[in-house]
């Protein structure tokens, strides 16, 4: 088996140092994102912005996969064809995206608790995974993704309870800290994981906002169920426009 997707299925996740993606694009949305999400907000009403220009909480936006240049960054990588490689899918579209600003600070509403997509998005059973795209080099320092390796395959139902924005205790005080393996990339890496991987980010201590995208891609194997709040994604799901294809082809 590909060593990629055998260490993917394996951990439930995979850092990828070089995925082809545009350096000079990112350092620009690094460098831009004010002015690029003001002119994307008056084209596209869809984003959606949570604590925007707070500088002391997490701030998220999302649906940014809609703004040309981020989609163009992630269909000229080699995102789609990883994903499709260790996921083996003839098919993978974008389901949803969200930027993640750290800003440098200590307090406690700045990190991401512990959880799995699988929780916060139940619709979606199975057949996803994520791929996170820091915006400038990551490391522990500056609150990079930790992920809890191989949490994908155990009942992580008790881990989850709490709400996301604290580190849950209860999790920290149980998981072996040899398992908790932080994501340490320069700009240009990325990073796979799966949607019932255990992961979280902690406070940013260095000098400088840490930006990251994570994007929500879907496989030709995607399972929905219509029971579980779908928080308008039955309606956009066949979508190519909301929805749109990054490697193969959708039928
Ligand atoms: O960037 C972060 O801090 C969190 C990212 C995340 O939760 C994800 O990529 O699924
Ligand atoms: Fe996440």
């Amino acid at each position: 088996m590909d060593s990629n997707k055998f260490n993917y299925e394996t951990n439930g996740y995979l850092v990828v140092p070089d995925a082809s993606l545009d350096i000079e694009v990112l350092n620009y949305i690094n460098a831009s994102i004010t002015s690029i999400l003001s002119d994307s907000r008056k084209g596209f009403p869809y984003l959606c912005f949570s604590n925007y220009g707070d500088k002391n909480k997490l701030q998220r936006i999302t649906q940014v996969h809609m703004i040309t240049e981020i989609y163009s960054l992630i269909k000229n990588s080699s995102i789609g064809k990883i994903a499709s490689e260790i996921t083996n899918s003839k098919c993978i579209r974008i389901w949803g995206s969200q930027l993640y600003i750290k800003p440098s600070s200590n307090d406690l509403s700045t990190i991401v608790g512990v959880h799995n997509e699988h929780k916060e998005m139940p619709y979606f059973e199975d057949g996803i995974l994520t791929v996170w795209i820091p915006l400038s080099d990551v490391c522990k320092n500056n609150g990079t993704l930790n992920y809890i390796s191989q949490s994908h395959t155990e009942n992580n139902e008790v881990y989850l309870r709490a709400n996301n924005t604290d580190l849950n205790k209860e999790i920290f005080d149980s998981i072996e800290q040899k398992r908790i393996v932080s994501v340490n990339i320069g700009v240009g890496g990325l990073s796979f994981h799966h949607h019932k991987l255990l992961h979280y980010s902690d406070v940013n201590k260095s000098e400088s906002t840490r930006m990251a995208i994570a994007v929500g891609l879907m496989t030709d194997k995607v399972k929905v169920n219509t029971n579980n709040n779908d928080y308008g994604y039955n309606e956009i799901i066949n979508s190519q426009f909301y929805c749109p294809v990054i490697y193969g082809e959708f039928n």
